[in-house]
This record gives C-alpha cells, structure tokens and sequence, in this order.
C-alpha cells in the first residue's frame, strides 16, 4: 500500500496543489490518477513495474500522472522539460520505456520517439477529458517494489538510471515531514524542476504526504517568486543556492517601496531551506539581511534523498550541513573504508532505509557503490564541533552548476564527435552565482572553427545547463608523466584566465 496516496483520502477537500492561479484538491488528484492507472493498465491487473515515461509542465497533470503511474504498479520515470531530443531519447531507450505520457506541448518534441521505439503514447489531455470506468480495479502495491527511476550523471560518462522502492520513497519523505514540522496548514512554492529528488520528494512529495498545499510556477522567474510571495500565502521555501543568489540581487536593484513589501511577506514564512550544492557564507548572510532568515542548509543526493541536515529548531551553523536526519545513519571512512574519528576528513557513507535499491540494468556499478551495506556518495566532509562540514569531491569528472550535476565526462564524449575537435578535456570552474561552471579545453584539427559554432553544434546533443560556458583552445592538455590530463591544472588555467 502507498501510504503517501493513501494519506490523501484524509484531505479530501484540501487544496492539493495550485498552478495557473487554479486549485485543485486531494480530491480530484485521486480521481484524475484513478482515470489515468485505468489508462495505463487497459485490460492488464497489474503493470508489474512496466517503465512509464512522463513529460509535461510543473502542474497538477505531473502529480495525476505520478500517481497514476504508481497506482497500476508502473516505475515512473520523469523526463526532463528541458531536455533536447537525444537525452530524452537515451532515457526512454536505457530505462525501457513501454509507455509516454506527455501534454500537448512536449508532442513535436517526442513525435520521432515513436518512429525508433515500440511505445505507447499517452496524451494526457484526453485522458484526463475522459469519463473513466466508475471504479476501476487497481492492483495492491507493496512497499518494496521499485516505484521512480530519476536519471543523474556519474563518474562514468552516460547517466545513469537511480532506482528507487516505494520504500525508499517513503523513509526519505517521513524523515523529513518529521525534522521538518509538515502540517497540513503548510503551503509551499516548488519553482525547481521535476526530474530531480529536490523539487519531486523535498517538495512536492513531502507537501501532499502532510496534506499541504503545493503551489507551482512552471519556471523560475525571479520576480514572479517575489509577487507569490507578496500574497502572504506560503509559508516554505527551498531552493538551491544560485536561485537565493539570483533573489538577492534582483532585491537589491527593487526601489525602498517595493523591498518594503516583500519584506512584510518574509513574516509569514516558518522556513526557508538551501541545498543540492555548497551555499556561500556570503549568500546565507546576505538573505539573513533581506528576509530576517536563516536559511536551513542540508544535504542529499538522487540516490539517498536527504541525508544531512542542520537542524529545523536550534543553531544553524553557517557553512556546515548539520547531522544526520532521523533515519539515517552516517559514517565518515578513509580509503580504506575504516571509520575515521571526528575532526578527520574522508568520504560520507550512508545506510538507512532510504539509501536507494539499484542502479537500472547496471548491477556491477551498484554492486562498486556499496562497501559493507555504506553506500559511497563520493562526497568528502568533516565531523567537526557537532556538525558535518562538506570539503568537496572525490571525483574532478563531477560538476555542480545551479544544482544540476553534471559529468565532464559525458560532454568530452559528446565534444569528441565534432569533426574539428581532435580532443578536449572538461573542468567545472567555481562562480559565484553557479557554484560552478563548465570550462572546456579544446584542441582543434581547424582554426576556423569558432566556439560560437561550436555552442550552437552542441544545442541539440546536451541540454543547456550542460554546454560549457568558457573555452580555451589549446595545442595540448596538461597531463602528468603516464599521459592522463591533470584536470586540476586545467582548472587552474581557466581560473587564472579569468583573473588576467
Ligand atoms: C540554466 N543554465 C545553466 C543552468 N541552468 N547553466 C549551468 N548550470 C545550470 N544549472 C543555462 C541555460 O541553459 C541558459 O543557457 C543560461 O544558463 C541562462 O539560463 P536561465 O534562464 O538564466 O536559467 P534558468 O532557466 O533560470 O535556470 C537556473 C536555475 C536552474 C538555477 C533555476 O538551473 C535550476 O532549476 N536548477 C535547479 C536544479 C535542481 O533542482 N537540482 C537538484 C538536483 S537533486 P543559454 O546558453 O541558453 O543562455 C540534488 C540532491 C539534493 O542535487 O541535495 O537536492
Ligand atoms: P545529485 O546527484 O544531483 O542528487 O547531487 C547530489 C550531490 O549534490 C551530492 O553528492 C553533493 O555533491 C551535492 N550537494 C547536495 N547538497 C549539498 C550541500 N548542502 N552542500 C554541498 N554539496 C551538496
């Protein structure tokens, strides 16, 4: 049984989600993921964990489509809004997709889908339009039963399928309604996109668990956040940290006037929360300033949910990601994957019920994520003064830019199929606003080649987020004496370059 849909028959009438300046309750989420199951399971019992793909806009269709999925005993597999063709089409292919729900909008950009793939396709619109049978027979799901595939990059170039259980899905959203304090009086803004752990179980998920409302904008636009804001209405906030950034100084230009009522907007929030990548001392201070809080930094990852967090009542300690959430339990570990002792530095491994089940189809990557039951996250940190501070990576090959990770490995493989470039090497470069940015070397076979071209090349191969924003073109890479490009010192060529 799925409690988180469950929980819903207890709210009936409460408004579950608002988009389009629309409601819509518990109520109607049940029977339009009622109608949509039915869709998906035709004359079948049971979609014994068929893939189902889904892509349509931030909105109350995603939640229907979600839980209509997890109603016929699907895996829902998010596509990405943004994605160009070629990611959406290595998606569907790894996860092997038997279905794709889609809204009218995202039709041309699916259309060739179905001339290389036996798929059914699913608009959601006319299902939704659809009378529906009046009681439809859905099959009982049980916990341990593989419910959402979220794809993230890794250190092995392609990205790679996350699976999770219902019961992972489960343990990483109680963890936090719990540390949290979730009522059913909350209501939340979700500016963050739907294929990521962040915006579908931190918000969306945790607020239609408590009975809450959850409020969506279909993108992030700085100035219509602020205008939500101003209805006094919601009263949660979590983003990553360039968003905060890009809060601030859209702020700092507004006139006295319109700060002012922002400002008396800030009164009604109990929380706003930071996290997916490193939040600058100066971005926390800067917000404390404006909005009278302090942000709640924690910290995850698509494979565990959340998993460190300061705390919701007591001292939130700048630069540090707090202790681990109820639930959870973390180990510090050397190379040696012994237990190091408080004030060491080494990598963060975790056990608990919300660490993930697999990766898809790749046995011997998950099988090398794990050490005694620890799943490795690659992440290095400290256990200092009661609190765990985050020092950085283990991998160069792995990028966060705006909360996005992103492997370099995956755009040197994607860079390598230009016929002008003869190789390259890909390096994240810290910014201020980005956390990082992507810098890629290149060495050409024809100088005419601009980088202008070479952007415009990449458009329909690599989502934006992941075409590099700075080039230099070199006649080789640095590389140490068994010839491997030492990305630290491209890193380095890159910063000083932009301090000349
Ligand atoms: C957009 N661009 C990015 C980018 N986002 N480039 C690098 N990194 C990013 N994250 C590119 C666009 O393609 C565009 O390129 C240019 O930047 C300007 O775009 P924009 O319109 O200004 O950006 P915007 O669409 O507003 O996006 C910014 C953003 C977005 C911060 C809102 O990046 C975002 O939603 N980030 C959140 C990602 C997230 O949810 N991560 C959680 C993962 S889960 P051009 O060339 O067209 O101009 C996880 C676990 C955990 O990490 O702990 O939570
Ligand atoms: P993803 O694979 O997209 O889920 O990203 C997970 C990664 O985001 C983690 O492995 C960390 O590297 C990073 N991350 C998440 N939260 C934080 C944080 N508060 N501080 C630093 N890094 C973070």
């Amino acid at each position: 049984m799925i409690n988180l849909i469950e929980n819903a028959f207890n709210h009936l009438d409460r408004i579950a989600i608002r988009n389009n300046h629309r409601n819509y309750t518990y109520r109607q989420v049940l029977k339009e993921s009622e109608k949509i199951a039915s869709a998906l399971l035709e004359d079948k019992v049971d979609l014994n964990e068929a893939r189902i793909a889904f892509i349509v806009a931030p909105s109350f269709e995603y939640a229907c489509i979600q839980w209509g999925i997890w109603r016929a005993g699907g895996i829902a597999v998010p596509l990405c809004v943004k994605h160009p063709f070629d990611a959406i089409k290595y998606v569907i292919e790894d996860a092997q997709a038997e279905a794709v729900v889609f809204s009218y909008g995202y039709r041309a950009l699916i259309e060739p889908l179905f001339q290389d793939f036996e798929l059914r396709r699913i608009p959601i619109e006319a299902v939704m339009l659809s009378v529906g049978e009046e009681k439809p027979r859905l099959p009982q799901i049980s916990l341990d039963r593989r419910g959402m595939i979220i794809y993230t990059s890794g250190t092995t170039g392609k990205a790679k399928g996350v699976v999770s259980t219902h019961q992972n899905i489960e343990a990483q959203i109680k963890s936090l309604v719990t540390s949290w304090e979730w009522t059913k009086e909350d209501h939340i803004l979700n500016i963050l996109p739907l294929h990521h752990v962040h915006g579908i179980i931190n918000i969306l998920s945790c607020a239609l668990w408590s009975g809450a409302c959850c409020e969506f904008l279909e993108k992030f636009e700085v100035k219509k956040v602020f205008d939500v804001f101003c209805r006094q209405e919601v009263n949660l906030f979590m983003a990553v940290p360039t968003i905060y950034y890009r809060l601030i100084h859209y702020w700092k230009e507004l006139t006295a006037t319109d700060q002012q009522k922002i400002a008396a907007s800030f009164k009604n929030f109990r929380l706003m929360v930071s996290g997916s990548a490193a939040l600058p001392i100066s971005t926390l201070d800067e917000w404390e300033k404006i909005s009278g809080h302090t942000l709640l930094e924690r910290y995850g990852m698509t494979e565990m949910g959340m998993a460190i967090s300061n705390p919701y009542r007591g001292t939130r300690k700048p630069g540090h990601i707090g202790v681990a959430l109820a639930g959870v339990t973390i180990r510090i570990a050397d190379e040696n994957n012994h237990t190091v002792v408080d004030g060491i530095s080494g990598e963060i491994q975790v056990k608990g019920p919300n660490v993930f089940k697999e990766y898809w189809k790749k046995p011997s990557e998950t099988e090398g994520s794990f050490i005694d039951g620890w799943f490795k996250t690659g992440d290095i940190a400290v256990f200092e003064k009661g609190s765990y501070k985050i020092l950085g990576r283990n991998s160069v090959d792995i990028i966060k830019s705006g909360g996005y990770k992103i492997s370099t490995l995956e755009i040197e493989e994607v860079l390598r199929k230009h016929s002008a470039i003869e190789d390259c090497a890909v390096v994240g470069i810290p910014d201020e606003e980005w956390g990082e940015i992507i810098g890629a070397s290149l060495i050409m076979t024809r100088d005419q080649e601009t980088t202008t071209a070479i952007k415009e090349w990449l458009k329909d191969k690599l989502p934006g987020y992941k075409i590099p924003r700075k080039y230099l073109i070199q006649t080789d890479l640095p590389r140490n004496v068994m010839g491997k490009v030492t990305k630290k010192a491209l890193q380095k060529l890159f910063i000083e370059g932009a301090n000349k």
